[in-house]
């Protein structure tokens, strides 16, 4: 197929190098953020310690890995040392607790595949959910981050493809598209994969940080304060690089034969990893190892006909990139059926 051929960035790139960047700031919340959310974490921590005292609240997700956009909602993980209740049961109980002591909209949620609770803490507003033991997550948020100290180029470049993805209605997982979680790691994978490298593997490096959560091992070198400069072999500008991610992901990603894997740094291929018939509700049509629960597509969400919208997307979003003149608009511009 031609589309799949080498074609040459547009000429006048580099003008939207600063267009690029006015969308990135506009997206990084407030200094305040962070205040609000130590401030729910507190009140939170006062009412769940009066029934569990040994619990500990972490914060996962975009409001601790450095990707959320300042209307994100907060995920708090609850840990908890106690083989005497079933998660199901806690969760319930935790929804109790959060209704008498008068959080908002308290619903638990407990046949998803992870069980929550959600809430709106009423100082702020804010909306919460609240998972109970799902350290997996926790020590993912914490990859997120640690790569994004490395280089810049990651944050905006995760930022506007988020931003997008929202806009364009690709980030939802109950309708078959990714998680914002999934659209992060694909833009660390296109940054190891740059040549010079923008982002180095740091699951193949020394490892500075281990830990086993459930019987699995995540280790990695997360003194990466010690990676600084890293890139800077590689000169591409935001711009450069938000254009040769959609042509990637349009015409270059092999969806038939290859799985992306931050872990290796590599793509590896659905041969090796046993990914390639449907099982079960996974089909394995656009393929995301998790880095640290490597059993995990986590684009096993995506089926026949979000396959068929993604490409779509993808395609919209790379043509554009080449040859829209007014491409900040149309690029964001809100999905219309
Ligand atoms: P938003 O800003 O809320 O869209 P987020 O990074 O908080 O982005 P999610 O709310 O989708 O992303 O997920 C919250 C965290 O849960 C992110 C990641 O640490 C973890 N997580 C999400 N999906 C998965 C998954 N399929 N496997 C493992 N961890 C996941
Ligand atoms: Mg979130």
């Amino acid at each position: 197929k031609n589309s799949r051929r080498q074609i040459d960035c547009r000429p006048d790139i580099e003008t939207l190098t600063p267009v690029f960047l006015s969308v990135y700031k506009s997206l990084i919340p407030a200094d305040g953020e962070k205040d609000k959310q130590n401030q729910i974490l507190k009140s939170l921590e006062k009412s769940i310690n009066k029934e569990w005292p040994n619990a500990e609240l972490h914060l996962y997700g975009s409001c601790a890995n450095s990707f959320g956009f300042s209307d994100s909602d907060i995920d708090i993980c609850l840990a908890i040392d106690d083989n005497t209740i079933r998660k199901h049961d806690m969760v319930l109980k935790l929804a109790d607790i959060l209704r008498s002591e008068n959080f908002q909209d308290v619903e638990a949620i407990t046949n998803a595949r992870v069980p929550i609770v959600k809430m709106r803490d009423p100082q702020t507003g804010i909306s919460c959910d609240i998972c109970i033991n799902n350290l997996l997550a926790v020590v993912n948020t914490k990859l997120l981050k640690d790569y994004a100290r490395i280089d810049d180029r990651l944050h905006q470049l995760a930022f506007i493809v988020k931003h997008w993805a929202r806009l364009r209605e690709v980030n939802k997982t109950y309708g078959g598209t990714l998680s914002s979680y999934a659209y992060v790691l694909m833009c660390i994978h296109f940054l190891q994969l740059r040549k010079p490298a923008i982002l180095p593997c740091l699951q193949e490096m020394e490892a500075t940080y281990v830990l086993t959560v459930e019987d699995t091992e995540c280790a990695y070198f997360d003194q990466v304060e010690r990676l600084q400069g890293f890139g800077a072999q590689n000169e591409e500008s935001i711009a450069q690089l938000v254009w040769g991610f959609f042509q990637y992901w349009a015409y270059h990603h092999n969806y038939k034969s290859d799985v992306i894997s931050i872990r290796t740094g590599t793509v590896i291929s659905k041969q090796m990893k046993d990914w390639t018939r449907r099982v079960g509700n996974d089909r394995h049509l656009l393929c995301i190892e998790d880095p640290f629960d490597t059993s995990h597509d986590l684009g096993r969400v995506v089926d026949r006909r979000s396959i068929k919208i993604l490409r779509e997307e993808f395609e919209r979003a790379a043509h554009i990139l080449q040859y829209d003149p007014n491409l900040c608009v149309t690029l964001f511009e809100p999905y219309k059926p």
